[in-house]
């Protein structure tokens, strides 16, 4: 669907490339909904569910100490779907967006990576990457693909069989759980980006997790324009400056070809 030419947010398409062009800084964050055109399941959408668990149910330190197989086994099930992914036309946008736009900053939620397949350079991921696994003892933290043990462990169920550290310890997912801090440099980092915004385009979430879900009102505070990218409302929708409504897919290379 050609956007620009007449569609329904044709006038704020324009508006939102003009804004983008005089600005000095921007920021944009993004959700689960930016990868859903990739056929990465979102966290609140229909495909949310996993067998008969919710995310917030499984996402959670409790979660894995009460039962790190089964976690395991939805990361590892998630990692399947996402290593089947390739990135889509708005994350390939949004990484050029970093030599279009002055001071652009890219902050996501997502702990899928495809931000960075993309050719974004330097993407902070607020909640981690579920390509990395942490040593429960040490704290290290490991890069690595997927192997095929641990896919196979994790479904043969066999007690030892968890992903283990060198040391020994069991490996846990590197990324931030409901109830645990995130990375202080990391937010730091965040909000000196969102401090200094004049746009903000908030891509793809809910806008319901704390504490990135406060980032567009500190934008919003310092002066910003919020422009929200999404196939639905979402809390966020009232306060928004701009809301365009439907795929950041299609959306986002619109708004690139008014630049
Ligand atoms: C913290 C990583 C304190 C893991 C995630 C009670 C107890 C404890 C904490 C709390 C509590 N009540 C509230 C809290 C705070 C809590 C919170 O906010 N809860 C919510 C549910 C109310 N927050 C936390 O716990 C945070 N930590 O508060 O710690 C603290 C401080 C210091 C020291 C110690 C402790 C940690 C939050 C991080 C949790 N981890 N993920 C993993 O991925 O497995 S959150 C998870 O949700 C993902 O990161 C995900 O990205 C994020 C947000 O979801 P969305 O990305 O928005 O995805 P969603 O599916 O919801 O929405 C998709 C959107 O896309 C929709 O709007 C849809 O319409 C749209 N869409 C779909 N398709 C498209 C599209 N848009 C455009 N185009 C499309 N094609």
């Amino acid at each position: 669907m050609m956007e620009e030419s007449g569609g329904p947010n044709a006038g704020d398409l324009a508006r939102v490339a003009d804004v983008l062009r005089g600005a000095h800084a921007v920021v944009a964050l993004t959700g689960a909904g930016i990868s859903a055109e990739s056929g990465v399941p979102t966290f609140r959408g229909a495909e949310g569910l996993w067998r008969t668990y919710r995310a917030e149910d499984l996402a959670t330190p409790d979660a894995f100490r009460r039962d790190p197989r089964l976690v395991w086994e939805w990361y590892l099930w998630r990692r399947s779907r996402i290593a089947a992914a390739r990135p889509n036309p708005g994350h390939l946008a949004l990484a050029r967006f970093e030599t279009r736009l002055r001071q652009f900053t890219l902050l996501t939620q997502n702990v899928d990576g495809l931000h960075r397949q993309a050719g974004s350079r330097d993407p902070i991921e607020l909640h981690g990457n579920i390509w990395r696994g942490r040593c429960t003892a040490s704290g290290c933290v490991i890069s690595r693909p997927p192997v095929a043990d641990e896919l196979m462990a994790a479904t043969s169920g066999a007690p030892s069989d968890l992903p283990r550290c060198a040391c020994g310890a069991v490996l846990r997912p590197d990324v931030v759980w409901f109830g645990e801090g995130l990375d202080p440099e990391k937010v730091d980092r965040a909000v000196a980006a969102v401090r200094r915004s004049k746009v903000m385009l908030v891509i793809g979430t809910s806008a319901i997790v704390y504490p990135v879900a406060a980032f567009p009102a500190l934008a919003r505070h310092g002066g910003a324009t919020i422009v929200e990218i999404n196939v639905a409302d979402t809390p966020l929708t009232g306060d928004a400056d701009v809301v365009l409504r439907g795929a950041s897919g299609e959306l986002l290379p619109a708004l690139e070809r008014l630049l």
